[in-house]
């Protein structure tokens, strides 16, 4: 026997597609306040800064213990001079004085404020800002123009802030299906996004849907959205059509990480589920957030963003690994491929540059193998 033997330390790839990343991990506290300098440079449009500290934030994320002090940090990769600064602030003295200063800015909090309308995105959020505006309420008297989805995202600004449980998401997807099978029999529906991996709670919830017979699925979601709208379930919605094929620039290299599925951005009326009502803990009437449309007591439905993206079932393991996140797991996929492959990866297809063409897939564990990465579940893409 020898006594001093130990366990190698496991060494941490350094990227996340890598890894294994679980919902719930220890440093919580370290990686909220790196979020919130990545969220800072979002709203700065400094995209390089902003995911330099969600790198860090998600190396954290991926330790199986606490950290205590800077020595435990040895050897990690993707912490920068930057967020190595920050941890050591807050390990030291319990807060960093730029992450709290920046919490309190008057500029990110409105730019909060203002991001959290769906429908409106950084660019038009600063330009409000230095117009003088500040939250939500502050659109409606100054007459701002607002597209169909703002004003949406006004009216419905606290329910859509209100995190959409585990719960509300399975009533929809009930929903969803049965308005699927309704007009396509056959057809496959998967829940992605967030709850696939496990969450608790969203911001929305997220399908995919496919049919096993190759062109069954087209011009599906018009079809989809009749059958909802009449049945009075939609409050909202913008349909997009498949644009793949029309494409120049080729299937695996769009022009940014948006695809080109038929998809539809919509939101739900949902009923309110009856042991949600009436409780101290419903977020409704409880003025938490800047509301701009009151709502009665006793109102017994709320409003909920669903995405719905349709795919040809040939593309369906692609979309399914690319919808299913997170948003940093996926950018990382995309980073691997390219610069450790000579690949190009979407959700529509994967693209061998060395032998000059694409690599079909008829499931997530065949993407993988394919990028010569071991196989992460869903569960563990919380990077
Ligand atoms: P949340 O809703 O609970 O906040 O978390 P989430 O489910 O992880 O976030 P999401 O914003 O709903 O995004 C889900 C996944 O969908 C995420 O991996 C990114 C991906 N996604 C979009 N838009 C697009 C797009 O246009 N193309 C592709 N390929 N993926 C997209 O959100
Ligand atoms: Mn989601
Ligand atoms: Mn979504």
């Amino acid at each position: 026997p020898k006594p001093f033997e130990t366990t190698p330390a496991v060494k941490m790839k350094s990227y996340a597609c890598q890894r294994r990343t679980p919902l719930k991990h220890h440093n919580s506290f370290l990686t909220d306040a790196l979020e919130i300098l990545a969220q800072n440079a979002e709203f700065s449009e400094n995209e390089g800064r902003s995911v330099a500290f969600r790198r860090s934030a998600s190396v954290l994320k991926a330790l199986p213990h606490v950290v205590r002090s800077m020595g435990d940090l040895k050897d990690l990769p993707c912490l920068g001079e930057h967020s190595l600064r920050v941890i050591k602030e807050i390990l030291e003295d319990g807060t960093s004085s730029e992450v709290e200063s920046t919490r309190q800015s008057e500029q990110f909090q409105a730019m909060k404020a203002l991001t959290d309308v769906f429908g409106v995105g950084v660019r038009t959020a600063d330009r409000w800002f230095r117009e003088g505006l500040r939250s939500p309420l502050d659109l409606i008297p100054t007459g701002q123009k607002l597209n169909h989805a703002q004003q949406a995202g006004v009216k419905y600004y606290n329910d859509l802030n209100t995190p959409v449980t585990k719960k509300e998401a399975m009533v929809i997807s009930d929903i969803v299906e049965k308005a699927v099978k309704a007009v396509l029999p056959g057809a496959i529906i998967t829940l992605t996004g967030g709850f696939r991996r496990g969450k608790e709670l969203g911001h929305d919830v997220d399908f995919l849907i496919t049919h096993p017979e190759e062109g069954a699925e087209e011009r599906l979601m018009p079809k989809i959205v009749n059958w909802l709208d009449n049945q009075g379930l939609l409050l909202y919605q913008k349909t997009t059509r498949n644009s793949y094929l029309e494409s120049k620039d080729g299937p695996a290299r769009p022009a940014s990480n948006m695809d080109r599925f038929e998809r539809c951005f919509s939101i739900f009326k949902l009923e309110q589920l009856e042991s949600d009502t009436h409780t101290e803990t419903s977020s409704y009437n409880s003025g938490r957030a800047a509301g701009t449309e009151e709502r009665h007591a006793g109102s017994t439905w709320r409003a909920v963003r669903v995405d719905l993206v349709v795919s040809p079932y040939s593309q369906f393991a692609f979309a399914t690994l690319g919808w299913t996140g997170s948003k940093l797991f996926e950018r990382e996929l995309r980073r691997w491929a390219g610069q450790e492959k000579g690949m190009s990866l979407s959700s529509h297809a994967l693209y061998d540059s060395k032998q000059q063409r694409y690599l079909r897939a008829n499931s997530e564990e065949e993407i993988f193998a394919h990028l010569g990465l071991e196989y992460i579940p869903p569960s563990e893409r919380n990077a």
